[in-house]
């Protein structure tokens, strides 16, 4: 896999703003830009996963489906791929996107079906044969992790991995997986380390929806790391914390737009708990969208960036 690493080490300065589970909401992510652009040049984003595959059903056919709570929205993935491929070039080194279960469906993962049979087959059919390769080359090259100096770590679903330490993640193949058993973490938990399969880890990295407080203690103390963070569920408040450890964070799919969540956090600060991340601080609201005059960085009153154009763009030209 050349240079490409499951796992994305943070810098120990700077800001970070952290999102999840777009699922081809084009709002929310515009929105989330809006907030980037507040901190300045020491302004980090990292997505935990998920940003493609939205509903593509008639706008009026939502209340058909109780899952679809809030706004409605048709899927707009394309464009959110154009977008993030554009921010990833125009600043270098401080926008990352994790893998989540249903960008490796466009690698061999498990086929999502939410809203059509195939979604990947969907997405690809709509991006034609160019982009559709593109799309695979961004997704293999995703990291699994963040590690970040500041005690955190970040992943699309619960990190189910208990490893002595994170360059393990680096034998997994992204196009080898075992679909995870309601049992898996409970096997894991009482087989020998070593004997562990990648292709099983990977399955369950990236579909546990959440861990015991004793596990998540068991995850992270090896590594060095206080919490862990990540999305996959729709948590109707914004974000749920498991003991001390973990906390759950949905910013845009299935939420009600007044309960969409991000993270803002201080890369040089130390998180030693979820009590350390505060409502109205650390956890943010994604809308109202920021003024011109408020700023997440306090200590930074840069310039803010230009908006979204697609004028310069690793990913070849999307047909409409
Ligand atoms: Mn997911």
């Amino acid at each position: 896999m050349g240079t490409r690493t499951k796992l994305l080490r943070l810098p120990d300065r700077g800001r970070l703003l952290v999102a999840t589970d777009l699922h081809g909401n084009l709002r929310d992510f515009l929105a989330l830009v809006a907030h980037f652009e507040t901190l300045g040049s020491d302004g980090h984003l990292l997505f935990l996963g998920d940003l493609i595959h939205g509903p593509q059903i008639p706008l009026e056919r939502w209340p058909d489906y109780p899952n679809l709570r809030g706004r409605p929205y048709s899927d707009q993935s394309p464009a959110i791929l154009l977008g993030v491929s554009e921010l990833m070039s125009r600043h270098p080194g401080r926008v990352f996107a994790l893998l989540g279960n249903h960008e490796h469906a466009h690698i061999g993962g498990p086929r999502t079906s939410r809203f059509v049979r195939d979604e990947a087959a969907a997405l690809e059919q709509r991006l034609g044969i160019e982009n559709s390769s593109w799309l695979s080359e961004f997704v293999a090259g995703l990291p699994l992790w963040a590690m970040a100096p500041c005690g955190l770590l970040f992943s699309h679903a619960a990190p189910a991995a208990l490893l002595n330490e994170p360059n393990e993640l680096e034998r997994i193949d992204y196009r080898r997986y075992d679909r995870p058993r309601s049992d898996a973490l409970d096997a894991y938990r009482s087989s020998d380390k070593a004997d562990l399969d990648a292709a099983a880890l990977l399955g369950q990295l990236l579909w546990s929806k959440s861990l015991p407080p004793l596990l998540a203690r068991q995850v992270l103390d090896p590594l060095g790391l206080t919490l862990c963070i990540y999305g996959h569920s729709v948590i109707p408040a914004g974000y749920q914390t498991i003991g001390a450890q973990q906390l759950i964070m949905s910013s845009s799919f299935g939420m009600e737009d007044a309960y969409k969540k991000i993270l803002c956090l201080d890369l040089a600060a130390k998180y030693p708990s979820v009590t350390a991340l505060r409502l109205g601080h650390e956890i943010v609201p994604l809308y109202p969208l920021p003024s011109a005059s408020s700023s997440h960085d306090r200590r930074d009153t840069a310039p803010q960036q230009p908006g979204i154009r697609p004028t310069r763009s690793t990913m070849p030209r999307i047909r409409a």
